[in-house]
């Protein structure tokens, strides 16, 4: 493997990357420090074609944010009304499976659920959601609610992860998104999210969740108040956890949008598009026991997200429709993309566009 770099301190890192050796803190600090993005982006390429050649992976999906009411009022996020705020709503289960249908026409192999923490809704009411989503859209994933809601409904009803956990797989849960991780770090919760669970619980929600089969995804929310080394933290936290289950399937980090959130004062502009490479590039060096590291469009855009195929980057994420989270705080992008879009975003790249379903099984790579 040869490199070439402008910043000569990357030659450690990268003799490192060459005898497959696994990097430490400050390893991931010095890349994150390192104003060669083309150089971090070498290395992590490298390691991203190791692994996956060509191929590049995309799912037709949609999302349903079923409430946008929360208990929790975290102060990076635009999307969350409390209790009684004008603005907030609850769909209906009928509304919800409406959706569902809708989107089964356009070919969908994955709902994605995720909502606020509203304090009426219990897990009658998520049993009864899944069990309609199961039988309305059969034979589509059902990845729905973060370790957060998980937590919140084991709360709710005074029982123990697991039990909560096997409930709703019983009535269709397939997979947990990777929402709620924001940055691990006490210090940034602590200004960012103090109401919400904190770093090592939703490391046990998820490690419940692997401990039952249950596949995971992981995310951090970057761009914020965190530092580097918070950063780097939480992606060596991330990597332990999966020595230790691997269930976890891709990490996504999620790029902070600031707008209309009540961290707006303090941090008034979004992230950069070299900022957001190099956390794609540094998440796939550190997270060598992940097998796939996901660009989401719809925070970093389209175009973003295809350039970020040659920083490490294996997985577009999907057509997404209708996610509210980032919209609601002043993002951009389109309501949707459509398969067609992806493959040429991908072929576009040079790479081959393999379409999956949530848990990675491949749905068709044949496109003409
Ligand atoms: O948990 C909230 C984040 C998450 C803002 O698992 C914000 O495949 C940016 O987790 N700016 C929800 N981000 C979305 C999420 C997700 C998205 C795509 C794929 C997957 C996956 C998961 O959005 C929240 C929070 O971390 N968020 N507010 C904001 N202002």
């Amino acid at each position: 493997m040869d490199f070439w770099f402008v910043d000569d301190r990357l030659e450690a890192v990268a003799g490192k990357v060459r005898n497959g050796e696994r990097l430490g803190l400050e390893d991931g600090v010095i890349l994150f420090r390192s104003p060669d993005l083309i150089g971090v982006g070498q290395l992590a390429d490298a390691v991203r074609r190791k692994k996956h050649g060509d191929r590049v992976y995309f799912v037709v999906n949609r999302h349903i944010n079923h409430t946008n009411i929360c208990v929790n009022g975290c102060r990076f996020c635009a999307f969350g009304k409390e209790p009684g705020e004008p603005g907030g709503y609850v769909m209906s289960l009928d509304e919800i499976e409406a959706r569902a249908r809708e989107s089964w026409a356009l070919g969908i192999s994955e709902v994605h659920v995720v909502g606020g923490l509203h304090p009426d809704l219990n897990l009658d009411y998520y049993r009864e959601m899944l069990t309609r989503l199961r039988n309305t859209v059969p034979g589509v994933i059902i990845q729905a609610l973060t370790a957060v809601e998980v937590d919140y409904l084991a709360g709710l009803h005074g029982l123990e992860l697991e039990d909560v956990l096997t409930e709703l797989r019983a009535a269709g849960l397939d997979s947990l998104p990777g929402g709620g991780a924001e940055v691990f770090a006490p210090r940034v919760r602590e200004s960012v999210c103090p109401k919400k669970i904190s770093g090592a619980r939703w490391l046990a929600v998820h490690e419940t969740a692997h401990r039952l089969g249950i596949r995971t995804n992981a995310t951090m929310l970057y761009g914020h108040v965190e530092t580097l080394e918070e950063r780097v933290e939480h992606l060596l936290q991330l990597r332990e956890l999966q020595d230790r289950t691997g269930g976890f399937q891709a990490f996504i980090p999620l790029a902070f949008h600031p707008w209309n959130t009540a961290l707006e004062p303090e941090v008034p502009a979004g992230t950069t598009g070299y900022d957001d490479l190099k956390m794609l590039a540094v998440a796939r060096l550190m997270l060598d026991n992940f097998d796939h590291i996901k660009a989401f469009w719809v925070m970093i855009g389209p175009k973003l997200a295809q350039i970020s195929l040659n920083f490490g980057v294996n997985d577009i994420d999907g057509t997404v429709v209708e996610e509210r989270i980032t919209r609601a705080a002043g993002g951009q992008t389109a309501h949707g993309l459509e398969r067609g879009e992806l493959l040429r975003l991908i072929r576009a790249a040079g790479r081959v566009p393999v379409e999956r379903d949530t848990l990675y099984n491949v749905v068709r790579e044949d496109f003409a």
